[in-house]
Parts: structure tokens; sequence; C-alpha cells
């Protein structure tokens, strides 16, 4: 079959995937998103379809005030003896901990916190019995840099063997994101090197003995595009599989950058997830089977499950589907899908779009460059703070927003700006209907907003460029959001705005 990269796009970054049976499962990270480690199931390997969140709980996941890219790092998810497990960061508290469950779609156990430092740790279920604990250095005690590995005991998370460093990469910054595999007979220890923007690779060592001593890959790196003038940039971060069939494949994140004409390239949609086959040489290392593209020939790999993108959402359920997120831990004050049953409800929040905190937000992430995005929203604000609408959000820094608001005391629907310290409505008119539609229509280089009274004729508000919002500006880890929101600008609201539904459309 023909396939097409980014199998999982938009801010889908640190793919870790796990195979069982004919079942493929994958996680990524989520940092200041409330729930947390989204979970994807695929037969194919390519079509993806989100089945829920591993952290669904407060329990799970405190982000209390996180600032904006900490909270979840780089997860990875196995699967032994009946039991998936996952195992991240919560950097926000900066904790190691491992989730469980029988059923990938959750609930999953309560954390098992471990006394483990650094980022990125990663499970391997020997054929022995033992298990392996291996994760980047924690860069707040000094250690050297590299990658350090124990034994642990998975049920009780107690960490049985001294902390060892195994491997310091091949030289480049930042060796990461390991992951160790037995293959073979042979300890494979895959890793991430360069930094997760321009530079970033993938190196591989290997060993006949769990701790090392570790053999580079003679093709180190075994995939980067760090000179490449791909328009697929920053891979690395990668995990391995074996299909159905016997051949091998890797998830590992990417990036497609903009190029902005005397600007450099920028990215705005995060980090997403690309899969490539994997080839063995005669030496027994593994290598990248074929140029990583945006259209690719997945070779054995047989169509299973088309998933098709959910473009319209009524709110007439009494959960939210899978795609929302909060930010960070959602105050029940803030939000409802049942006060009036077929809206969401939110309730403006004293903490605006600019502060760290629990907004009354409800978003999902931009996947493609083009799309459009509408919302319908009945609200009736009274007073000067009082604000709701549409944003498109990097971080509380970095967004733009089409809302309804009151401004020198009459209500306005408005387009506000907001680039680091700099911030301006950029335009805004009366409007006194009660209702109003929203949207934003994307392109690879800008935002359009226009708003539209309901049966009547769209208006164009304002405009606002991609770039803007990118990593490179905007730094950080994540991608953009674009999410609905109520705020009281420093004031808790009681006043409810409606939204009746929100459609995404590529
Ligand atoms: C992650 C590190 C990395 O922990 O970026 O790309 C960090 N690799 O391994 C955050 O996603």
């Amino acid at each position: 079959m023909h396939y097409k990269n980014p199998v999982i796009s938009g801010f889908h970054p640190d793919p870790s995937i796990c195979r069982v049976g004919k079942e493929y499962y994958l996680v990524t990270s989520s940092f200041e998103y409330f729930p947390g480690v989204p979970i994807f199931h695929s037969k194919d390997l390519v079509n993806w379809k989100q089945i829920g969140h591993c952290l669904t709980r407060d329990s799970q996941l405190p982000l209390h005030e996180s600032k904006s890219s900490m909270g979840i790092f780089a997860p990875t998810i196995r699967y032994h003896n009946g039991r998936f497990y996952m195992i991240t960061t919560n950097l926000t508290i900066g904790k190691n901990f491992i989730v469980w469950t029988e059923n990938p779609e959750g609930p999953w156990s309560e954390p098992i916190w471990l006394d483990w430092s650094g980022i990125d740790p990663s499970l391997l279920f020997d054929e022995d019995g033992k298990v392996y604990l291996t994760g980047t250095q924690d860069i707040f005690s000094g250690e050297p840099s590299g990658i350090y590995q124990a034994e642990i005991d998975v049920d009780t998370g107690e960490i049985l063997t001294e902390r060892c460093l195994i491997w310091q990469g091949t030289g480049g910054a930042h060796p990461e994101g390991p992951h160790l595999y037995k293959i073979n007979g042979l300890y494979y220890l895959m890793i991430a090197e360069g930094g997760t923007e321009y530079g970033h690779m993938v190196t591989m060592a290997r060993s006949n003995q769990p701790f090392g001593p570790f053999e580079s890959h003679p093709n180190n790196p075994f995939l980067t595009h760090r000179s490449s003038a791909s328009p697929i940039q920053a891979t690395g971060h990668a995990d391995l599989v074996q299909y159905i069939d016997g051949s091998w494949w890797t998830v590992f994140l990417g990036i497609r950058p903009t190029p902005i004409p005397f600007s450099g390239k920028h990215h705005h949609l995060g980090r997403e997830t690309f899969l490539a086959p994997v080839d063995w040489n005669e030496e027994g290392w593994p290598i990248i089977g074929a140029q990583v593209e945006l259209e690719m020939d997945g070779r054995t790999l047989k169509s299973e499950n088309k998933v098709q993108l959910k473009c319209k959402d009524d709110f007439n359920e009494t959960a939210l589907d899978f795609s929302w997120n909060f930010l960070r831990n959602p105050s029940e004050e803030n939000w409802s899908l049942t006060d009036r049953p077929g809206y969401l409800t939110l309730y403006g929040s004293s903490t605006s779009l600019n502060d760290l905190g629990s907004q009354a937000f409800v978003g999902r992430r931009q996947q493609h460059f083009d799309c459009k995005v509408s919302t319908f929203l009945e609200f009736s604000p009274t007073e000067e703070r009082e604000e709701a609408g549409l944003t498109v959000f990097m971080n509380e820094r970095f967004h733009y927003e089409i809302a309804l608001g009151v401004r020198d005391g009459v209500k306005k629907v408005f387009v506000r700006r907001r680039i680091g310290s700099l911030w301006k409505v950029e335009s805004e008119h009366e409007y006194g209907d009660e209702s109003i539609i929203l949207t934003v229509h994307a392109d690879a280089n800008g935002y359009r907003f226009s708003y539209q009274q309901q049966d009547g004729e769209s208006t164009i508000l304002g405009s606002g460029e991609c770039f803007l919002l990118s990593t490179e500006v905007a730094g950080g880890f994540t991608g953009v959001y674009l999410g609905l929101y109520a705020v009281g600008n420093g004031q808790k609201k009681s006043n409810p705005a409606y939204f009746d539904w929100f459609e995404y459309c590529k």
C-alpha cells in the first residue's frame, strides 16, 4: 500500500509503539494538556485512531500552574503478559512514573512513582523475566550526559540495581530518548541526538549484555535530515516495531516547516509522527529502508482501517470527544456539557489566555496546514472584562483570538493578536446579536478571521501570520491548538458562553 507521512499529523511528538498480535498501539507526549498521553490504535501502522488517553485523572496528571511545555515528556508504551505499561516523566513535578492497564482504552492505573530522575524513561521486558529501565540523564543533578539504566520491579516501581551510564551516543548534543530492544539475542539501544530541532538524529548501538559495553552502529546516524533539503526536518526520537509479516518499521518525530522569505524555516503544527521501513544489513544492523518522504511505498503493509476525520462536533454527548484537551487540570466550574444539553457551556475563568492556570478552554490540535474552523456561539457579555470566542493558541504568550466581548461599553466582535510582549486588538465591529458564527481559515502561511450572523453574510475581520505562532518564534515543544474559550480576565464569571457546535474541516 501507498501511504502518506506524517501518519499522525499535528502536535504528536516522541511516538512510542508496541504490538499485540495484529494490533498496534502508539502514544505521544502531551506536556501541559489534559487529559495526557493520547493513545492510538492501528491494524496497519498507517491509519491510526485515537482510542483514549493514558492519563485521565488529576491524581495521575497533576499539572497545576504548569509552565507551558512542561508536564508530560516523552512516554514509552510496552505490552507484557496481558498488561500495557506506559512510563513517562511529569516535568511539572519532576517525577517519573508508570501506569498500567489490561485495556488500552482505559482506565489506566494510579501512578507507580519511581525513585528515578531524568527524562524519557523506557522499559525492556527481557526473556529471563528481568525488566530494564532506560532513560536520559538528570540535567539538574549535574551527572554526565548520556543514557542511564537500571533493573526495575515494574509492579512496585522499586529500582533493583545501581543507576549505570550505559552509552553517551556518538558525540551529538543531548543524547536522549532511548529505547532498548532484545533482537536475535543482542541488545540494541536506539537513542536521539542533536536536540529535537533541525540537528536531530537517531543513533544506535548494540551489545550482547544489557548494560553494555555498547558498540556504535557503523552507519550512524541511523536516521537524520539535519543537512537535507527535504520538506521533512528534525527527524529523531524513534521507536521500532515488527509488523505481523516480520518486516520492521520505525515511528519517529519530524516537522514540516514552511519557508518564510528572508526569515528561514518555521513550523507551527508541532512535531508530528512519521513512519518508515527498516531493513537489516548483513552485519545484523538495522538501516532505514527508504528515504523518508511525504508519500511512501508501504511495501507489505496492508490497509486495514481507514480513519475518517470527525468534522463536526455537536456537543450532544455527555463526554468530550478524545480530540479535545484542556489546558492543565480543568476546573469543574469552568465547563459543562450538561448545563444546557447539546451545548458546550464555558463560564469565564478569572485566568486569561495570557496566564498559566486553568482557563475555561477546550481545544484541539491543528493537524492540517489548510483547514477551516467554525463555531456557533451564544453569549451575552455585560462587563468590560468578559469575552468568549475562538483562539489560535500556541502558548500563553503567542495566540490570536476572534471573540465577542464588551469594549468601551459596547458589545463587539474583535480580533486580537498577542505575540510575546506585543499585543493589539487588530479590528473590532459593533455586534448586537446574541449569537454569532466565528470562523478561522488557515493555510500554510496565515489565518483569516471572519464572523457571520446566523443566515447572514460573512465578514472578514482580520488575519495573522502562522510563523509568528511557530516554535521558532514562540519556543516550546508543542504545536498550535484551535480552542473555544471564555474568560473574565481577572474575575470569575457565571455568565455562560454556549457553544452549539464546532467544525474542523480540512
Ligand atoms: C523529549 C526528548 C525530545 O523528552 O524532546 O525529541 C523532548 N526528543 O527526548 C520533549 O519532547
